[in-house]
């Protein structure tokens, strides 16, 4: 039987390319180019699986036609970047990857929540342009951290794994805004406590931490109403997508010193950032890293296989979302 065609859109981890290679008609970009929107529609045409990440806009022009495509192995947990209901209607498969980069998306939200409350990157760029002149009582002073109410919006898994480091390493007090009710055992872990509405936490936190899905939903759930809710210590953190938060919105209530800090690791529209955060001393900005270490993505590699490995095989992959 002939070996199924799959696309792989950017460079990964060499061993997870090798076993790609050894059960698959596998194409790799060995460049690392994004690929066009054009040649994502060639592609549809001809490749059975294509493993897209964050940096592909799968549109529903992908699935308009009849295209040989059968499933897309979305390599990352968030696929707010591919049209779900479009591949619905075309009857291509939707996978993910959960759980495997949980544990590192949550250490990414900890040190942008450290540094902005720290001021880490103004130091840091202090200490590298030579101006530093040595320990003041008065200098760079920021805020305690330990102790601190955090509030997290959305309680999966990468939020249920950012409140066990906050409570239990930092004896932060965990409050959760969560669509659904969460489990008593499951806020008894990490000593936490839900909320009703998102209007009911604002006003409460010292650091609000985002980790709810992307996409149309939640598309500037915080916004210039809910920044304004916030407290004016308090620090903004997102780990989640880019959407979330109205980026102008947000330098406009940094500027207005509405809100203290902000620590950003996803943009509304990466690679580019809204130009009046770049200037902003009390701003830390990330590039996309919360999944980025060798453990995780080669993990997140293997997790995308084992649900081609179970499709091609005929059955239900373990992680499908479409
Ligand atoms: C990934 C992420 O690196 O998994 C996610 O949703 O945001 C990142 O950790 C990225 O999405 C790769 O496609």
């Amino acid at each position: 039987m002939a070996r199924a065609k799959v696309l792989v859109t950017r460079a990964w981890p060499a061993e997870v390319e090798a076993r790609l290679a050894a059960g698959y008609d596998v194409t790799l970009n060995t460049s690392d180019t994004a690929l066009t929107p054009a040649e994502l529609v060639a592609a549809a045409a001809d490749y059975d699986a294509i493993l897209p990440t964050v940096t592909d806009r799968i549109g529903a022009e992908v699935f308009a036609g009849a295209p040989r495509l059968r499933i897309l192995g979305n390599y990352g947990v968030g696929f707010s970047h591919i049209a779900t209901d479009a591949a619905r209607a075309a009857g291509v498969v939707v996978t993910n990857t959960p759980d495997v980069l949980s544990d590192c998306t949550a250490d990414i939200a900890m040190t942008l929540i450290l540094m902005a409350a720290r001021r880490a990157g103004e130091g840091e760029r202090l200490v590298r342009s030579g101006q530093w002149t040595g320990w003041r009582p008065t200098q760079l002073v920021g805020r305690k951290v330990s102790g601190a109410v955090l509030g997290i919006v959305g309680f999966g898994r990468i939020g249920q794994a950012l409140a066990r480091r906050a409570h239990h390493g930092f004896g932060m007090r965990v409050l959760v805004q969560n669509r659904s009710a969460v489990a008593p055992e499951v806020l008894a872990a990490c000593g936490a406590e839900q909320v009703g509405t998102l209007d009911d936490l604002l006003p409460k936190v010292d650091v609000l931490s985002l980790h709810c899905p992307g996409g149309a939903a939640n598309r500037h759930l915080i916004g210039a109403a809910a920044l304004g809710r916030m407290k004016p210590d308090a620090i903004l953190v997102n780990t989640a997508r880019g959407e979330v938060v109205d980026e102008g919105a947000l330098a406009e209530a940094l500027a207005a010193g509405q809100i203290a800090a902000a620590g950003l690791d996803v943009y509304e529209a990466e690679p580019r950032v809204t130009p009046a955060l770049m200037g902003m001393e009390n701003v830390v900005l990330l590039p996309h890293l919360g999944s980025a270490t060798h453990e995780t993505r080669a993990a997140m590699g293997h997790r995308v296989v084992d649900n081609l490995d179970a499709f091609f095989a005929g059955k239900n992959p373990p992680d499908r979302v479409v």
